[in-house]
């Protein structure tokens, strides 16, 4: 008879509300509307975990036959999810406004208070909704720009990677996990049903320098840029892994705990690359390069990218710093 596998939850680490707590006293610089704001986010991502869980049971898999602003078809999975994280922001009072995915244009909230705006992937790797693989959700907080006496304005949505005050993602995978960034460090926890809360499990992740994993979507590699097309040769010549799940945040999480390079380049039916500058690309480099990787459009910086539009896509090479620079010498 095998041994039960025994294991005990004794030695949890802080929660989220108390690790948040705690750098907010670290850093009393940090704007006191980030807890609640963080803490509505994680508070959306439990309610979306536990559909997730057991979607084929309660019927929630499956398209909704419409099409989104990117023009990607949208799940229903994607529109509660988008509904429930707006919701809760909404109820933090902290929050003027959102712009979604799934989403047109900007969502200014009738209450008219809260000084910062959110950016949302409500669902990333939507095409795994319906095959049990991993799906994440991704978010990014700027202060807004406008005063509060006038309406929310595009330039108060509209900013640079570099002027985020938080991001981060949760990620439905084998656990569920929320990984933040409020610029002073990467922090990840891993969710525990029993208890309803995020427990710490990695402080100040740091991202290891090179890897050997290389994400991303081989059926397209006829239509690469050259330089894409060889930094791949290169990777297969030095016998690198290619792992990719259909789920940017399960790529980059790897990524981020082995090392590693995601790619996602122009493409012939996304010639300006897939991923959305604001709603996706814009956390995870600010992720990135708090825990000492790299992310670029090829042409610069993510981060220092000057938006031009919600919906704005870029490519985007993102991981350990090393391999993106070596991709981008090869430019
Ligand atoms: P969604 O936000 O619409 O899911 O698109 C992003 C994404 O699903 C990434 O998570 C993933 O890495 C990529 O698109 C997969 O795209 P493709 O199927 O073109 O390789």
């Amino acid at each position: 008879m095998q041994k039960e596998v025994n294991y005990t939850l004794s030695g949890l680490g802080p929660s989220l509300d108390q690790f948040l707590q705690e750098e907010q006293q670290q850093f009393p610089h940090l704007s006191k509307a980030l807890l609640p704001i963080l803490s509505a986010i994680a508070a959306a991502g439990k309610v979306i975990n536990d559909v997730v869980r057991r979607l084929d049971l309660v019927g929630i898999v499956g398209s909704r036959g419409v099409h989104n602003a990117s023009g990607d078809e949208q799940q229903h999975l994607d529109m509660m999810a988008h509904h429930r994280f707006v919701h809760k922001l909404a109820a933090t009072q902290e929050v003027c406004a959102t712009i979604s995915e799934e989403a047109e244009d900007i969502l200014a909230f009738p209450h008219g208070c809260g000084d910062y705006v959110v950016a949302l992937d409500p669902l990333d790797g939507s095409p795994n909704i319906g095959v049990n693989a991993s799906i994440g959700t991704i978010f990014s907080i700027c202060q807004r720009r406008s005063s509060q006496s006038v309406p929310v304005q595009p330039e108060d949505v509209l900013q640079p990677g570099s002027r985020q005050l938080a991001a981060g993602y949760i990620l439905y995978g084998t656990s569920t996990m929320f990984v933040y960034t409020a610029c002073h460090g990467v922090h990840g926890f891993t969710y525990e049903p029993s208890k309803g809360q995020f427990f710490l499990v990695h402080r100040a992740m740091q991202m290891p320098q090179s890897g050997h994993t290389y994400a991303i979507n081989d059926g397209n590699f006829d239509t690469f840029p050259s330089h894409v097309q060889r930094y791949i040769r290169q990777c297969r010549s030095r016998g690198y892994a290619a792992r990719y799940t259909g789920a940017l945040v399960a790529d980059f999480h790897r990524h981020l705990i082995q090392g590693g390079i995601y790619l996602y380049p122009s493409t012939r039916a996304n010639t300006a690359g897939k991923l959305r500058l604001m709603l996706e690309c814009n956390a995870l480099a600010l992720i990135a390069e708090q825990a000492g990787g790299a992310a670029s459009s090829g042409q610069q910086a993510i981060l220092t990218i000057q938006p031009q539009s919600i919906h704005q896509r870029v490519p985007m090479y993102i991981g350990s710093a090393s391999m993106v620079q070596d991709l981008l010498a090869g430019g």
